[in-house]
């Protein structure tokens, strides 16, 4: 097996770590344990991004020369991973001599290939981004990231020549079709090289700015800061030589944000290729976090820092409302309410109800001592439980290999909520009135502390304190630090005969007062946020006119140059096309097979000239749009009245 590379991007120094930063490396950190258990040697890399333009000016706000204020800013995110229990085996700054030195040698082979050039532009230029602006790229003469206008520059600089690469890139893009996941991010790039590529800047004159790497050809400039940052994920391997570079390119899996997708999908690849280095093998896009529906923003005020959350509600809570609450690829938004809830209902409720419910059992009718799970013939529900936990490691593995994350989460709370169940039906307490049933008690009891084992285990990537508190409890000793997944495909791995530790609870509730409004801050009724419809007389006879269907999803595509449609081929009897403004909190391929609600007997109309033939039923809450579904499966077609 290879062994397995996962890198986050270097955050710039400009600022102080927030949720948006934390929220990438956990994930990078969950993925990497993931493949831990999956027994593959696994190497994670991050780092700080510390020159450039934005870095000087943040420098000069706080009065301190760059090299001082670099070390402070990098200095708090690195002290911050272990903080929220991230395993990374490497923190590279772009400030360290070897890093330095592998940018220059690239840039001195890429100028001796001939594809680095000199010569003059005058253009617009973005100080927030560093780089030259296209007209085209502006949106009304401003800045589509910062919303500022870019000042007019001309200079004399160095260019790396992309074009020459382009055809290249385009085919490579197309025959891999796992170099570019979520498919939305894929198409957003293969839509960027629809257009002539134009070159590269890959040079700032000192006369404007000092800070930043001496180009090797010219020491009158430095290198622009994304062609000195991107060499990182090589550098920090010891490129060309180093063994780590040897063992571990190109099978990497770059983990970013939408907001760098140029950078890794398009000027990567393309120096990679340029410098006669192997492509990295995947780039993997996630959305963005906002905040109480707004971006986060230091002028806004409503920054989230990572610290003072992990601080108030632990660590393991953050990890999981992070990796549950974001459908990887989408945005999603921030709030403590939100938080709140998902630690009470789901954490303290489901999980440690469950956990302290069982464990209490395991003391109460066998003093603490794991009981035998075969000294009784097996009954359907216990069969039935053995399959539910095989099934939930299947689905949990396949959502976890597509980086969705929420949906492997989902399938072990399926899992507690089933083995919560079984615990009613087969009610322990009962059997424990009668000596006769003693035997079914044992194996219950054993089935149960089975399933928690499983549950354990498959919880360690995303909150490995509560899996190793869980799993000290279920004395699974021989299992420090993690269980494989080896370890979930068999069942009967909890050992008859220990003895368990008093039960814990693992997760404390949140105070309901802590829900309540801060002062200044009002929360909106039900009533305030959807003012109620004027009552009117409709006959059952007007709305039976109404054709409401039950159809299945067969395809969706997302619309072009639309953020929020999707084009959905269903099947309500007969197959339509149904326009959808859903693409924001749905990706296409969640959506296929799912039964949903059609209005089936609206006028078709043209959405971005595609004509819909229905209109298909979902709830918006806060801006997020949720699809009508039913509870059970239905044929495609069948009227709901
Ligand atoms: O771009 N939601 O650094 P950066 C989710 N130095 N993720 C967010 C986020 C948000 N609101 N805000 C930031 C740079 N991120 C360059 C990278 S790599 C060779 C150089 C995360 O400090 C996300 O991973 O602006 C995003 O891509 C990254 O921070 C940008 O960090």
């Amino acid at each position: 097996m290879n062994p397995f590379y996962i890198t986050t991007p270097i955050y710039y120094v400009n600022a102080r770590p927030h949720l948006g930063h934390a929220y990438s490396t956990v994930v990078a950190d969950v993925v990497n344990r993931f493949h831990r258990m999956c027994g593959q040697e696994t190497y994670f890399l991050t780092g700080t991004d510390e020159h450039g333009d934005k870095v000087v000016r943040a420098a000069k706000e706080e009065g301190l020369s760059p090299l001082v204020y670099v070390d402070r800013i990098s200095d708090l995110f690195r002290k911050l991973w272990p903080e929220l229990d991230i395993e990374h085996d490497w923190f590279i700054r772009t400030t360290d001599p070897n890093h330095v030195k592998v940018v220059g040698d690239v840039l001195q082979k890429i100028y001796e290939a001939g594809d680095i050039y000199f010569g003059e532009y005058e253009g617009a230029y973005c100080f927030g981004c560093e780089r030259f602006y296209t007209e085209r790229e502006l949106v009304d003469g401003r800045c589509p990231d910062h919303d500022t206008v870019p000042e007019a520059i001309k200079e004399s600089n160095y260019f790396f020549r992309m074009s020459p690469y382009q055809d290249w890139l385009i085919d490579h893009i197309n025959t891999h079709s796992d170099f570019i996941r979520p498919e939305r991010y894929r198409n957003e790039v293969l839509a960027f090289l629809r257009e002539p590529l134009e070159d590269l800047c890959i040079s700032r004159p000192k006369t404007r700015i000092q800070w930043g790497i001496t180009l090797p050809f010219d020491d009158q400039y430095v290198t622009y800061v994304w062609f000195d940052a991107l060499l990182n994920y090589v550098s920090a391997l010891g490129y060309p030589d180093g063994k780590l570079f040897k063992k571990l390119w190109p099978n990497v899996c770059h983990l970013v944000a939408k907001d760098i997708l140029k950078p890794h999908g398009i000027y990567w690849p393309i120096m990679l290729k340029a410098a006669g280095i192997p492509v990295y093998r995947h780039l993997y896009v996630h959305g963005y976090w906002n905040v109480d529906e707004t971006k986060m923003s230091k002028s806004l005020g409503n920054v989230v820092e990572p610290l003072e959350l992990k601080n108030q509600y632990g660590t393991d809570a953050i990890r999981y409302f992070l990796m549950r609450e974001m459908v990887f690829g989408l945005d999603s938004s921030f709030s403590e309410r939100a938080l709140i809830q998902r630690i009470n209902s789901d954490l303290a409720n489901d999980l440690g109800n469950l956990f302290s419910r069982s464990l209490t059992m395991v003391h109460k009718y066998f003093e603490g001592i794991v009981p035998k799970g075969d000294v009784a013939p097996e009954s359907n529900l216990d069969l039935e439980v053995k399959s539910a936990a095989f099934e939930a490691v299947q689905e949990y593995q396949d959502a976890m290999e597509g980086f969705a994350f929420h949906k492997a989460l989902m399938a072990i709370w399926q899992f507690i909520n089933r083995i919560n169940k079984y615990i009613d039906v087969t009610a322990p307490w009962e059997l424990a009135k009668k000596k006769s049933q003693r035997n079914d008690l044992q194996v219950v009891l054993y089935n149960i502390l089975e399933s928690l084992r499983v549950i354990a285990g498959l919880l360690y990537p995303f909150m490995p304190r509560a899996a190793h508190v869980m799993q000290e409890h279920l004395g699974i000793t021989w299992a420090t630090p993690f269980q494989t997944l080896h370890d979930f495909n068999v069942w009967g791995k909890t050992r008859p005969g220990t003895k368990l530790p008093k039960t814990i609870t693992l997760f404390p509730r949140i105070e309901p007062d802590k829900l309540k409004p801060k002062p200044g801050e009002t929360v909106p009724s039900k009533k305030e946020l959807v003012p109620a419809r004027p009552e009117i007389e409709i006959s059952m006879e007007v709305f039976q006119k109404m054709d409401l269907r039950v159809g299945t999803v067969l395809r969706a595509e997302p619309v072009p140059r639309s953020k929020k449609l999707l084009k959905l081929k269903v099947d309500v009897g007969e197959e339509r096309t149904i326009v959808a403004g859903i693409a924001e909190n749905y990706q296409s391929e969640d959506l296929i097979g799912k039964q949903v609600v059609i209005v089936a007997n609206v006028k078709p109309t043209k959405l971005m000239g595609i004509l819909s033939q229905g209109m298909v039923l979902t709830a918006s809450d806060k801006g997020t749009c949720r699809l009508a579904t039913l509870d059970g499966s239905c044929e495609p077609g069948t009227p709901l009245m």
